[in-house]
């Protein structure tokens, strides 16, 4: 069922540290032609934080662990490519086609393989208006289901994350903080929200993760919670929040349109100031979870 590159193939035979990488991210979050110097940049960051890459898929039906140049190509410029969360997986390898997979695909498929860090931007959460309209990411289901760690910097603040947090605690998703005590804001370094705990190694965090067999807690996922240095302008921020949303709510964008939609509403209206910090985040996790996979596979050892 997974077909996988010869690099990540290699390494898990030989039990080294591998680092999912989501697609949609490169398929849905970022524009063309950023989103291909980005995802392979970040898989070079990987590399000299002492992990292999594993950016996940699908492709003509054929779920991709590890995605070598011309399939990444695909999954950059193709218009046509879906994006894909867990209930999609069955439906698009059944008719071949081809997708990028979320946070909550991503770590499907990263468990499928035994993979167990991975990095990604911003977690999906419970949206603005959700008593409405019941429009909650699945990555939230995905974090209380399947065993992997995901460091993120929080979640999208194009969300509502008090509730997102809420949600969190009720589904038992342990959350740490890297060098904060502050739960981060995606575009923002601080969301406004209390962490309970924060680490201030990848050592540290790799203990935690450990430390779930002796609780058997080993079920669920966990988040790392790492926040962006230079964060956004909080006035243009706010701004641009405010509009991106009024503009989604007229333009009639519903389920899963409405990520997509306001990070590209983000990215069209700061100046390049999104672009540049939504970079900065994916490039800071990646280093951090091949940082935590490294220090976990020393602890192995
Ligand atoms: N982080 C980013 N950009 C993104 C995403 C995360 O910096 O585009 C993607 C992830 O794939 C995440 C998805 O799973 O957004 C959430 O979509 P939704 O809200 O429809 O579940
Ligand atoms: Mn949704």
């Amino acid at each position: 069922m997974i077909r996988y590159s010869e690099e990540v193939k290699s390494a898990l035979g030989k039990n080294q540290p591998v680092v999912a990488l989501e697609s949609t991210i490169i398929s849905h979050g970022l524009p063309r032609p950023t989103n291909m110097e980005v995802a392979k940049e970040v898989e070079e960051i990987v590399r000299a934080n002492g992990a292999t890459p594993a950016t996940i898929a699908i492709i003509d039906g054929e779920i991709h662990v590890g995605l070598e140049s011309q399939f990444l190509d695909r999954v950059a410029n193709d218009e046509s490519i879906l994006k894909a969360s867990i209930r999609d997986l069955a439906t698009i390898t059944a008719k071949k086609l081809s997708a990028a997979t979320t946070v909550a695909a991503t770590s499907h498929i990263a468990h499928l393989a035994g993979i167990s860090f991975f990095a990604t931007g911003g977690l999906g959460g419970v949206h603005r208006g959700a008593q409405e309209t019941w429009d909650e990411s699945a990555d939230l289901h995905s974090l209380a289901e399947i065993p992997v760690l995901v460091v993120s910097a929080g979640a999208k603040s194009i969300l509502d994350v008090a509730a997102t947090l809420e949600r969190l605690e009720s589904f038992s998703v342990p959350i740490v903080g890297y060098r904060t005590n502050r739960f981060p804001g995606f575009y923002l370094s601080d969301s406004g929200f209390d962490l309970e705990y924060r680490a201030d190694s990848a050592a540290e965090i790799a203990e935690i993760w450990r430390a779930r067999k002796m609780v058997a807690t080993t079920k669920s996922g966990m988040v790392v919670a790492n926040p962006v240095k230079n964060q956004m302008d909080k006035a243009l921020h706010e701004k641009t929040l405010q509009e991106g949303l009024a503009a989604s709510h007229k333009a009639g964008i519903k389920g899963k349109a409405v990520t997509p939609f306001l990070l590209e509403y983000f990215h069209s209206n700061t100046n390049g100031e999104s672009l540049r910090v939504n970079i900065e985040i994916i490039k800071e996790n990646s280093a951090l979870a091949a940082q935590i996979a490294a220090a976990d596979s020393n602890l192995n050892n």
